[in-house]
């Protein structure tokens, strides 16, 4: 083959790519066809990473957004050595291969987050270069630069088109984020037509429009032009940079290249051939790797490995003249608490009058933060209601940005080590960027906004927990109890439709201590999400000398409060706001002569992960009449109280009333649970 070694080695992540997606007769082969020289000159001569130790803490971070490019990620990681063997190339697709459909963290070494459900990498990226900046600004010091990369991302018309790239790039433009670069694939082919019937702003001025700095490089196959736009990006430290690279879906085939047909089905055996000619590559064998260009590969990254071997050195000088800071980084790269961590969480004294969950997790939070530095966050411009701001912990803005009005502030320092991130009214941008930050790692972030509109975060929420990361989610204003804002702000399925997304935790405590407890669970759940729902209106502070230790909350569903003989007629179980209503329908029964057990049960999740003794010892099976209280669709509760059990929920909208009219004529009141629990009893 009689072609410069370049273009050897592109030819080959081309080939290996069609190759994969033929014989799996599934994927697409279209994008990383256009993309092999973009992806080669990023390789080769800009990422900084070692194959040989993926998860190294200063690597550059590299989002592969258009994730049904997966062939194209795969052949780069197989050809620069990562442990991905040409065996799992050929096994793409299928059972157990480390080569899934799209991209899969923690599955596929060098893999950084999972992609697929487009505009998501796009966030994603957003939120590494956000626990970047953050980490570099609080622990480098002068002439120690121990946190210092990049996050590279490859994004496509369909992140571009979703809404929640738009979101993302709104903020990282604020946030003058110039260390986040992505190359945009500008085939002008989606997957069902051309951009010319779906997409045609001018994307380069929208995002000069959210701050970028934008740059066209109008052939795809020029190398050195893309590798003078990746220079000029790197230069540019204010301002993240999309390089707009115009490049043709399925580069290569006489008759597919610049279809959609390239875009998600095999080229077909014949095509494959007819495109291997003319691209000068045998037709013989698949899945060909020339020996130069495997030892091409293998030079260029044995070179860009020496990054790793200078960052230690750096780390080494950066232990000896910052011994206390290099504990501090290294524990928090780790995911390590520190000793005590939970040492300053305040208890709360009983209380009839109460406080609202919201508040009491806001003074949980500030205890928190001071011991925990990786822990930062903020709330989708609701701050104020949903009391998640970390106060005098610093704004997280870039130190270029002027301010003539700083309302809103939490106060504390202006630069990139402030703990508190605004993120804007951008519910979906804020949930992709805490799944970039929680997967670049030394963070543990949380984002808040009312439950009601986790509905605009859940396909981030969703990955999150696909993800195994251990992000926090404060979800405040939980119920019809939120009152004159009206059925569009009270939630109704969102409590079972977030418990419908597998490894998620989702917990609604009953009071202050519980809400202290759920937040031990969630900074210690640091590979699964957790959504705590809190309330906006007061709810006494249980008498725990009365009650069962909060303690119990870790259970998922303890017994407040038991029959006197152990031996209850009845079996009344509640979350969150509604705990309160069951212990004084306890009393009011026992006054007509009826034991009840009360239980609180603040998370379905923890309470399923119990030994069966344990769940039966709480619900007792045996005892039939079982009533749960909710303020929520009931879907899903019957399999706690059984067929013969009845639940107390809600199977309408709510409506604007003050919050306590509102729960009433919805039936939330103690009189009704009393009436429903005697009409069980009958
Ligand atoms: C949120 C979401 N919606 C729809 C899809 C299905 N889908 C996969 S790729 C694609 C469009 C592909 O167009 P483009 O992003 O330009 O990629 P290219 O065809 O250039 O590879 C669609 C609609 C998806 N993966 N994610």
């Amino acid at each position: 083959m009689n072609q410069s070694i370049d273009q050897l080695c592109i030819n080959t992540i081309r080939t290996l790519s069609m190759d994969a997606v033929q014989k799996a007769n599934s994927g697409h082969p279209g994008a990383p066809m256009g993309l092999a020289p973009a992806a080669y000159v990023l390789w080769t001569r800009f990422l900084r990473y070692n194959p040989r130790n993926p998860s190294w803490a200063d690597r550059d971070r590299f989002v592969l957004s258009a994730g049904h490019g997966s062939m194209l990620l795969y052949s780069m990681l197989h050809l620069t050595g990562y442990d991905l063997p040409l065996e799992e190339i050929k096994n793409f697709r299928q059972w157990e291969s480390r080569t899934p459909g799209h991209p899969e963290r923690e599955l596929t070494p060098g893999v950084e987050t999972t992609t697929g459900p487009l505009g998501q990498g796009f966030g994603n990226g957003v939120g590494m270069a956000i626990a970047e900046a953050y980490l570099a600004a609080r622990y480098n010091r002068p002439g120690c630069e121990i946190i210092n990369h990049f996050t590279y991302g490859i994004v496509s018309d369909g992140d571009l088109m979703e809404g929640v790239a738009a979101e993302a790039a709104s903020l990282a433009g604020h946030l003058k984020l110039g260390k986040l670069i992505y190359l945009y694939d500008n085939n002008r082919i989606s997957l069902a037509a051309s951009t010319d019937l779906t997409f045609t702003e001018d994307r380069a001025a929208r995002f000069e429009a959210y701050r970028w700095h934008t740059q066209t490089v109008d052939d795809g196959n020029d190398l050195d032009a893309i590798d003078r736009a990746l220079q000029a990006a790197l230069k540019e430290t204010t301002r993240p940079s999309l390089i707009l690279l115009r490049t043709h879906i399925g580069y290569g085939s006489p008759a597919k290249q610049d279809t959609f047909e390239a875009h998600g089905s095999p080229l077909g055996e014949a095509e494959v051939k007819l495109t291997k000619q003319n691209l000068g590559w045998p037709a013989e064998p698949a899945f060909l790797i020339p020996d130069n260009v495997r030892a091409h590969f293998n030079e260029t990254v044995s070179k860009r490995a020496q990054a790793e071997a200078e960052w230690k050195e750096r780390s080494s000088a950066y232990e000896r003249k910052f011994p206390e800071l290099a504990r501090e980084l290294e524990s928090v790269l780790r995911g390590n608490m520190p000793d005590g961590w939970d040492l300053e969480v305040p208890s709360f004294p009983a209380d009839a009058k109460g406080m609202a969950t919201r508040v009491a997790s806001g003074k949980i939070l500030t205890a928190l933060a001071l011991k925990l530095p990786m822990l930062i966050g903020g709330s989708a411009d609701l701050n104020p209601s949903t009391y998640t701001a970390l106060p005098k912990l610093g704004d997280f803005e870039s130190p270029q940005r002027q301010f003539s009005d700083n309302q809103g502030s939490a106060g504390g320092s202006w630069g990139y080590d402030g703990r508190n991130l605004h993120f804007g009214v951008r519910e979906h941008g804020m949930g992709a960027a805490l799944n970039g930050m929680a997967a670049h790692g030394g963070i543990i972030p949380f984002g808040s906004t009312f439950l009601i509109f986790s509905d605009y975060m859940r396909p981030s929420i969703r990955l999150a927990a696909l993800m195994e990361l251990g992000v926090i989610y404060v979800f405040t204003h939980d119920s019809i109890g939120v009152g004159e804002d009206g059925p569009t702000h009270q939630p109704i399925e969102q409590l079972v439709a977030l418990r419908a997304i597998p490894r998620l935790v989702v917990i609604r405590p009953a009071d202050a201590n519980e809400t202290a407890i759920a937040w031990r669970v969630a900074i210690e759940s640091r590979d699964r999400p957790v959504a705590l729902a809190l309330t906006r209106q007061n709810v006494p502070t249980l008498d725990r000398t009365k009650f069962a230790a909060a303690e119990g909350l870790r259970k998922g569903a303890y017994i407040l409060a038991d029959a006197p003989s152990g031996k209850p007629d009845i079996v009344l179980l509640a979350t969150g706001s509604e705990v309160s209503l069951i212990v004084t329908a306890r009393e009011k029964l026992a006054e007509q002569k009826v034991n009840a057990r009360i239980v609180s049960m603040p998370s379905w999740e923890l309470f399923d992960r119990q030994s069966r003794e344990y769940r039966d010892a709480v619900l007792s099976p045996a005892i039939r009449a079982r009533l749960a209280v909710e303020a929520g669709l009931p879907l899903g509760w019957h399999r706690y109280v059984g067929d013969n059990g009845d639940v107390i929920g809600i199977d309408r909208f709510g409506a604007s009333a003050p919050g306590n009219v509102v729960m009433e004529k919805l039936g939330f009141t103690v009189s009704h649970v009393v009436e429903r629990a005697l009409a069980l009893l009958r």
